[in-house]
């Protein structure tokens, strides 16, 4: 039992407590041990880093981050602008040499002594303003004079009066989002914007970039949303979990209900997929190859795409033919290479269990790149005079120069018993039948998929092994015999498919695929089925992009849209092989093949299965047509 005088003083202190907590709260009176003048870089550091918050034209600052090695002068400017962060290309590894902070692909530029900027586009990351998912171009569509174009512009006066290291000529690079900041850079009319380094841009997200192809939406990128609408800050990606997408997107039901199961409809950007689901004016007045080819081609400009971009497959390749035709001056080349998205700054030795007997990005970066930004952006620089493709051809071609991208000219047909012709069919052949079941849609892969981190199924998903879908019964498959010779194709293999659907609305998916010999050196290989081109189209868009019509049940139509632009040699003992199906999941949304006013609000009741037929007869003859080159 204690002693009388501890319980006093334990009753006295309680009162105290209890008086004192009535009268003031208590006082953390100890010193912090944060010190916000810490600098990582110290003396020893072999760079200079600078922050500006540069005024734009309506008074907004935009954060910018320059640095460059220590000494340098008359030094080039590469420029990013960036809706990821701008203040996060520092972080490489923690490092007192810049080379070792700056990401990768960026340590040749720095080690040659170029400056190197990022900035945060208007509204994202530390700069002021509002942020509109690419904004488009002051006009129809921005009543604002403020755009990516007048920001560079405000940007480069900035930047070439501000940093006396600087030679006043600056080159404009960056990827996807920044690819399309690039592309509007050049349309700034700057003058000390002197090249630029488009990589697998944004271009039209409606046709064949990020958001929609040929009007199936591309519900996958959701995932995206959170990271760039949230905060200002880079966020998190939708909150599902490391779940298979393919089975949690198909037990939410449409694009519609996963926006808004996953709070996703909050963002405007959002409503806007939903109420311009058609090719209407909204993505016609940012298609960006088609606003670039209304303009002069001032810009020395490398166009940077990748063969196997599973997110921007279709914007370099666009902007190249929509401006070579125009380009008297040869400042537009085009650069396409065996790489997942922004595969180009990373390791193209290899893409799933594909080798390329090469490093393929590396020598883009070495050999092709930086050459030319040199050759715009350094003092005396000349040359190189670049042709205007430059390609990696898979399949065992390496690298080619050209003048132009082939014409799809060769039909090869589908014909009865799944066969692939080069005859087109002279007598009546009985059509092909599948049963489209939305319940059971097609993948894109075989399961499970995956959306980011470790197991990423996203990244490699155009080279991945068909065999899983040509087992299916609603999966045709048209394969030729083995080739007696090499055939290369380097362009866009333009489909022509006769079909019809029992249903109202449907996609159909057609793709090229490359069949490897049973036995291959590498077992890994034998008998893989190698995508080469696959493309999908929704049919309410048949008669018009801008405008959605039911099909008619039984009618057969002719289906005609393009393959992304593919360059790959079928080699000797290869076969050439195409499928034909209706779903292409989850990076697709359903196609309920029932005609609604919008697919995004489908109520389950609407998803039907349908039998689609694909015609291959001398009157409908479907066929894939083919870019072949003669090497
Ligand atoms: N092209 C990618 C993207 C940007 C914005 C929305 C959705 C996708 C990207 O920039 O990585």
């Amino acid at each position: 039992m204690a002693p009388v005088g501890v319980w006093v003083a334990g009753a006295l202190l309680a009162l105290t407590t209890v008086m004192s907590a009535a009268a003031a709260p208590p006082v953390d009176t100890l010193p912090s041990d944060i010190n916000p003048a810490y600098r990582a870089s110290t003396a020893e550091a072999d760079y200079v880093r600078r922050e500006a918050m540069i005024p734009m034209r309506d008074g907004v600052k935009l954060y910018t981050l320059i640095v460059m090695r220590k000494g340098v002068a008359r030094a080039p400017i590469l420029l990013e602008r960036t809706p990821y962060g701008a203040d996060g290309n520092l972080g490489r590894t923690s490092s007192q040499r810049l080379d070792q902070l700056v990401p990768a692909s960026d340590a040749p530029y720095v080690e040659d002594g170029y400056i190197r900027v990022w900035q945060d586009v208007r509204g994202r990351g530390r700069s002021e303003g509002t942020y509109v998912t690419n904004r488009p171009l002051s006009g129809p569509l921005n009543p604002t004079c403020l755009d990516h174009a007048t920001d560079t512009y405000d940007t480069l006066e900035w930047l070439t009066h501000n940093i006396p290291e600087t030679n006043g000529r600056v080159g404009v690079i960056g990827g996807s989002y920044a690819g399309f900041t690039s592309l509007m850079a050049t349309l700034s009319g700057h003058p000390a914007l002197k090249a630029a380094v488009p990589i697998n841009p944004m271009v039209d997200v409606w046709m064949g970039d990020d958001w929609y192809h040929n009007g199936a939406f591309r519900q996958i990128t959701l995932n995206v949303l959170p990271i760039i609408m949230a905060t200002k800050q880079r966020g998190p990606s939708t909150a599902t979990g490391a779940v298979d997408l393919y089975a949690r997107m198909l037990e939410t039901g449409s694009a519609g209900d996963y926006m808004r199961r996953y709070g996703l409809d909050v963002f405007p950007a959002a409503q806007r997929f939903i109420d311009h689901a058609a090719y209407d004016g909204w993505w016609q007045g940012q298609a960006l190859d088609k606003l670039m080819a209304a303009r002069p081609i001032v810009t020395p400009m490398l166009l940077v795409g990748g063969l196997y971009d599973e997110q921007d497959l279709y914007g370099a390749p666009a902007v190249f033919r929509a401006l070579h035709p125009l380009d008297k001056d040869r400042r537009v080349s085009l650069l396409m290479g065996p790489w997942a998205h922004m595969g180009v700054n990373g390791d193209g030795s290899s893409l799933g269990p594909i080798r390329f007997g090469e490093d393929t990005a590396a020598k883009a970066r070495r050999d092709i790149i930086k050459p030319f930004l040199d050759a715009h952006l350094k003092d005396g620089g000349n040359g190189p005079d670049l042709p205007p493709v430059i390609s990696f051809a898979t399949g065992g071609g390496g690298w080619r120069r050209s003048e132009e991208i082939a014409q799809a000219g060769t039909a090869l047909y589908l014909r009865g018993e799944g066969r692939l012709s080069f005859e087109r069919p002279t007598a009546a052949e009985p059509k092909d039948d599948y049963i489209s079941d939305p319940a059971k849609p097609v993948g894109v892969i075989a399961r499970p998929f995956f959306f980011g981190g470790r197991s990423d199924s996203w990244k490699t998903s155009l080279i991945a092994d068909q065999r899983f879908a040509g087992q299916r019964t609603d999966v045709l498959t048209y394969v030729t015999p083995p080739l007696d010779k090499a055939v290369h194709i380097f362009g866009q293999p333009q489909v022509e498919l006769f079909a019809a659907t029992t249903g109202t609305d449907s996609d159909f998916v057609v793709k090229l695929i490359d069949v490897y010999p049973d036995e291959m050196e590498d077992p890994d290989l034998g008998g893989y089925q190698l995508p080469v081109g696959m493309d999908i189209f929704r049919g309410r868009y048949l008669k018009a992009l801008d405008r959605p019509a039911p099909l008619t049940p039984g009618k057969a139509e002719a289906y005609h849209f393009a393959l992304p632009m593919a360059d790959h040699v079928f080699a000797k003992g290869h076969r050439i092989m195409v499928q034909v199906q209706s779903s292409w999941f989850p990076v697709y949304d359903r196609n309920p093949q029932t005609f609604v006013p919008n697919i995004f609000n489908a109520r389950p009741q609407d998803y039907r299965k349908a039998t689609q037929s694909v015609f291959h007869d001398p009157v409908r003859a479907s066929a894939v047509r083919l870019p072949i080159v003669n090497d």
